[in-house]
């Protein structure tokens, strides 16, 4: 349709007090982006704050939730009240985040917007979330969403053009005022950058031999066409090796958070008799992972250190890498390898964002975090789907099955028992609270012994990039033992209900004659030392956590 003549609507509006961005855009319950001009507010801040630059190419999708198609469509008509000339749109409006990430950069789009509330479960009663991307083709850093969240706070009006809906499910252009609306496979320029990252003849021998059985489950949520494409179609895995391949406006009911809690399933399938011999799962937007052997779980801090130390059976890594990054609750897997290996390690905050100037600045090229987060350097995103390519690329390489590959990685470098107690929903106060009675210990901490534990170290971390020199305070508290061991604490940064409360638990065990212990156990005397340590049970009422992972 062509609607040239589009008139441009200001409507007035007042702000609203809840618009700071999380760890990973702006979430919500999916009522309070549908309250009037909840979302309007937010995507005006994001166009004002970005008026120094004047705004051309906009690539935008979501992971399929409820609410995503309304979305597209006010954000499209705002898009073009507010400049911009042209958006490229997923196919029915579904872009996967890595997929975003890979078309900003693949066609020097000026930015993206990706709706998607991650790992959150959809549907009426659900989340919503709007997360924006730079023309890097990562997360916003920090001084960009504070600019938004400023700005919606002082907010006034919004811009918008009255016309009849896109067809957002027929390939191709059209036009929307002076803007131009085209409408992408959502699914080929990812799929076509995987294929130039991995020896996807390898993989293929390895999947249609019938020997090697493999279980991708989407969830429900967005992977499931990329997943059909390049694992089946492209890779000859038999039909029915991905799982809930249709994206569903509620995710089928399930919570779309490949953990062992959540995408439980799958570790049923890969726990039972006969079971496949890999198992993966995805998140809401795709860029999350969880990679199984046969009735074996690899922890992400694991994944991340078995990528890095097999790095060169990787066509794209085969000549090098600069360096490793991982988040500071993420275990020191990788610190272990890039040691051995002689990499540059950096230790960032949690969010995929600080790593973003890192691969900018050819300082790093594997990334990684504790929550189920893996990627590269190939797009400015975490990436479930490179995760998975990049262990079946080992696996089709070593022909050895999961479960031995980090065994004997473990053997080489030392085992880094882990694991994450949450404390989901807790009211703000309480949880404000424990984290405020550990802060007041930490001067003292260094030097106490609990136990046979004695603390080496104890602070607030914070982190100074070592690019544009920018810092960020308050990352989480870091207790560190003269064993290697750690306890972190911090507040999440992406929860919709009250506060979650994440306790990080680490222990080295370099002895391989020990690495065979449940985590729960290995990790026990550094349960009971969190516990002492921050009072969690008495401030906050909860004798145990909600969720271990
Ligand atoms: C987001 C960020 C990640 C971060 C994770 C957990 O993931 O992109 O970098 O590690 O949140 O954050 P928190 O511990 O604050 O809840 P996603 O997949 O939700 O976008």
């Amino acid at each position: 349709m062509n609607t040239d003549t589009a008139v441009v609507r200001v409507v007035p509006t007042t702000p609203f007090n809840d618009q700071r961005p999380g760890t990973s855009g702006l979430r919500k319950a999916v009522s309070r982006f549908q309250q009037k001009n909840y979302l309007e507010n937010f995507i005006q801040s994001i166009f004002d704050s970005q008026s120094s630059r004047l705004p051309h190419t906009l690539v935008l999708g979501g992971d399929g939730r409820y609410y995503n198609r309304e979305a597209i469509q006010i954000i499209l008509r705002m898009a073009a009240a507010n400049g911009f000339r042209h958006v490229k749109v997923g196919r029915g409006g579904i872009l996967s985040t890595p997929a975003t990430s890979c078309v900003i950069r693949k066609y020097k789009a000026d930015c993206g917007i990706i709706l998607s509330a991650s790992h959150n479960p959809g549907g009426p009663q659900g989340d919503f979330g709007v997360k924006f991307n730079i023309d890097n083709g990562g997360p916003a850093p920090e001084k960009v969403t504070e600019a938004i969240f400023e700005r919606s706070c002082t907010i006034e009006s919004y811009k918008i053009v009255e016309a009849a809906p896109i067809d957002l499910d027929c390939l191709g252009q059209s036009q929307l005022g002076n803007m131009v609306v085209e409408i992408i496979d959502s699914v080929a320029d990812h799929a076509s950058l995987l294929e130039s990252l991995f020896d996807f003849d390898q993989i293929n021998t390895l999947l249609s031999s019938g020997g090697f059985r493999i279980c991708f489950d989407a969830l429900a949520a967005v992977t499931g066409p990329y997943a059909h494409a390049i694992l089946e179609k492209r890779l000859g895995a038999p039909a029915g090796s991905v799982r809930q391949g249709t994206p569903l406006e509620d995710f089928g009911g399930g919570h779309p958070d490949p953990n062992l809690v959540y995408a439980h399933e799958l570790v049923k399938i890969m726990y039972g008799d006969n079971g496949p011999d890999f198992g993966a799962a995805s998140d809401g937007d795709g860029d999350r992972n969880m990679i199984l052997g046969h009735g074996f779980f690899v922890t992400p801090s694991d994944s991340l250190a078995v990528m890095t130390a097999n790095h060169r059976l990787i066509p794209a890594y085969r000549q090098g890498i600069a360096g490793v990054a991982r988040s500071m609750p993420t275990s020191l897997a990788a610190d272990m390898v890039a040691r051995k290996l002689g990499l540059d390690c950096y230790e960032t905050p949690t969010g995929w964002k600080f790593f973003g100037n890192l691969m900018d600045a050819g300082m790093a090229t594997l990334c990684g975090e504790e929550s189920f987060g893996t990627g590269a350097n190939h797009i400015r995103e975490k990436d479930g789907l490179w995760s998975v390519l990049f262990w079946l690329n080992i696996l089709a390489a070593r022909k050895q099955p999961v479960e031995k590959i980090v065994r004997e990685h473990w053997h080489s470098y030392g085992r880094n028992y882990y694991s994450r107690h949450d404390y989901e929903d807790v009211e703000a106060e309480r949880a404000h609270a424990v984290i405020a009675s550990v802060k007041s210990r930490l001067p003292d901490l260094p030097g106490m012994k609990f136990g046979k534990n004695e603390v080496a170290s104890a602070d607030d971390f914070s982190y100074t990039d070592p690019v544009d020199g920018s810092t960020a305070g308050n990352q989480g508290i870091r207790i560190c033992f003269t064993d290697a061991a750690r306890i972190v604490l911090r507040l999440s940064g992406t929860g919709t209900h009250g506060a979650t409360i994440r306790i990080y638990l680490e222990h080295f065990e370099q002895d391989s004659s020990k690495q065979d212990r449940d985590t729960q156990d290995a990790l026990a005397h550094l349960i009971d030392i969190a516990h002492n340590l921050t009072n969690i049970v008495p401030l906050t009422g909860r004798t145990k956590p909600t969720v271990i992972t």
